[in-house]
C-alpha cells in the first residue's frame, strides 16, 4: 500500500468502526427496529478487500461487509435510513436490515440470506463479464459456515473450469453462530481444501488490512488479466454476537481477549504511527467520521417512514 492508499483504509476502517459501535449503542437503546449484523473484528477484511476493486468491478458483500459497502459510495445515511426503515433507506423502507444492500448503479448485488447464494451470483456476473470480453472483476464473501455448504463446492468448481473472472473471500470468523469452526469441518485450513478444484488459494491474517489488500490486489489483477478465479481465507474473529439480540457466551473469554490483543482498527493505527503518519491526523479522520456518522443518525431518524399505500410497489410475486 502506498501513503495514499494506506490513509483512505485507515479512513474507512474508522468510519467503518464508528458506524458499528453506533449501530449497536442505539439498538441496545431501543431506537433500532430491525435485525442487526456487528461487523466488529472485520474492518480489514472488507475494507481491504473491497479496496482493491476498481469502479467497474462488482462485488457482492455479506451481513459483516459495512466497510466494502461504504467504500463503493454507499452513504452511512442511506444505510442508516435502511436499517431504521426509512423511505429513503436503500430498500425504500421495505427490509429494516443489514441485509440486501443492494445497489446497482454502485456495481454492488445486495447480501442475498440464504447463504451462500451470493456465490453462484457473483459468479454468473462474473461469467457474463468473460463472454463478453470484459475487463471486469466479480467478488463475493462468505463466512467459515458457509464455505460447508454445496453451493460454495459447485461454485468454485464451475469457476475454475471456466478461468471466470472471480474472487471469493473466506472471512473465517471462527464462528457460525454458536458453532465454532472445530465443529464444521474436520480441517482447520480452509484454503487448503481448494487447490484441489484447480484454482489459487491463500490464507491471510484477516486482522491486517494490508496483508488483506495485497493478497486481494494480486487475485483482482490476475483475474482481470484471464488469470482465473482465486480464494482468499482471511482469519479473523467475530469480536460481538450473531447478531444483536446474541450475548455469545459460548465464546471462550480467553479467546475473545486474544483477538482483542490484535485488534484491526487499533493495531494500523499503530502501525501508522510507527512509520511516521502523525497522530493527529489519524485523531483528524476519527473526529471526521465521528460527525459524519452522527449527521447520517440524525438525518435517518427524522426521515418519514414509507406511504403505507406504497406497499405493493415493486412486488413481482
Ligand atoms: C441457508 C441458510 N441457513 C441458515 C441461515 C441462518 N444464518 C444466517 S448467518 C448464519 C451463520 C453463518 O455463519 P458463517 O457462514 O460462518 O458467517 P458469519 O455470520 O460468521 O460471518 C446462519 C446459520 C441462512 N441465512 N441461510
Amino acid at each position: 500500500m502506498n501513503e495514499t492508499i494506506r490513509l483512505t483504509a485507515y479512513r474507512w476502517m474508522t468510519l467503518t468502526r464508528t458506524f458499528d459501535e453506533t449501530m449497536v449503542a442505539m439498538w441496545k437503546q431501543g431506537r433500532g427496529i430491525g435485525g442487526t449484523f456487528s461487523e466488529r473484528g472485520h474492518e480489514a477484511v472488507s475494507v481491504g478487500a473491497g479496496l482493491a476493486l476498481g469502479p467497474d468491478d462488482v462485488v457482492a458483500p455479506m451481513h459483516r461487509d459495512l466497510g466494502t459497502y461504504l467504500l463503493r459510495g454507499m452513504t452511512p445515511e442511506r444505510i442508516f435510513g435502511n436499517l431504521l426503515g426509512r423511505q429513503m433507506g436503500v430498500s425504500g423502507g421495505r427490509d429494516s436490515n443489514l441485509h440486501g444492500l443492494g445497489d446497482l448503479d454502485l456495481n454492488i448485488i445486495g447480501f442475498i440470506s440464504h447463504i451462500p447464494q451470493a456465490i453462484p451470483t457473483a459468479l454468473g456476473a462474473a461469467m457474463a463479464f468473460r463472454y463478453r470480453d470484459e475487463p471486469r472483476v466479480a467478488m463475493t464473501f462468505v463466512g467459515d459456515g458457509g464455505s460447508c455448504s454445496g453451493a460454495f463446492h459447485e461454485s468454485l468448481n464451475m469457476a475454475a473450469l471456466y478461468n471466470a473472472p472471480f474472487v471469493l473471500i473466506i472471512e473465517n470468523n471462527q464462528y457460525a453462530y454458536s458453532t465454532p469452526l472445530s465443529q464444521e469441518m474436520k480441517v482447520a485450513d480452509i484454503a487448503g481444501r481448494l487447490p484441489g478444484y484447480g484454482l489459487a488459494a491463500t490464507t491471510v491474517d484477516g486482522n491486517d488490512v494490508e496483508a488483506v489488500h495485497a493478497a486481494t490486489t494480486d487475485a483482482v489483477e490476475r483475474a482481470r488479466a484471464g488469470g482465473g478465479p482465486s480464494v482468499i481465507e482471511a482469519r479473523t474473529m467475530r469480536m460481538l454476537g450473531h447478531a444483536i439480540h446474541d450475548g455469545a457466551e459460548y465464546v471462550p473469554e480467553a479467546l475473545l481477549a486474544e483477538w482483542e490483543s490484535r485488534d484491526p482498527v487499533r493495531m494500523f493505527r499503530t502501525r501508522l504511527i510507527n512509520s511516521g503518519v502523525p497522530e493527529t491526523d489519524l485523531d483528524a479522520l476519527d473526529q471526521a467520521a465521528a460527525t459524519e456518522i452522527a449527521a447520517a443518525v440524525r438525518v435517518a431518524e427524522a426521515a418519514p417512514l414509507p406511504n403505507p399505500e406504497s406497499v405493493s410497489e415493486g412486488v413481482f410475486a
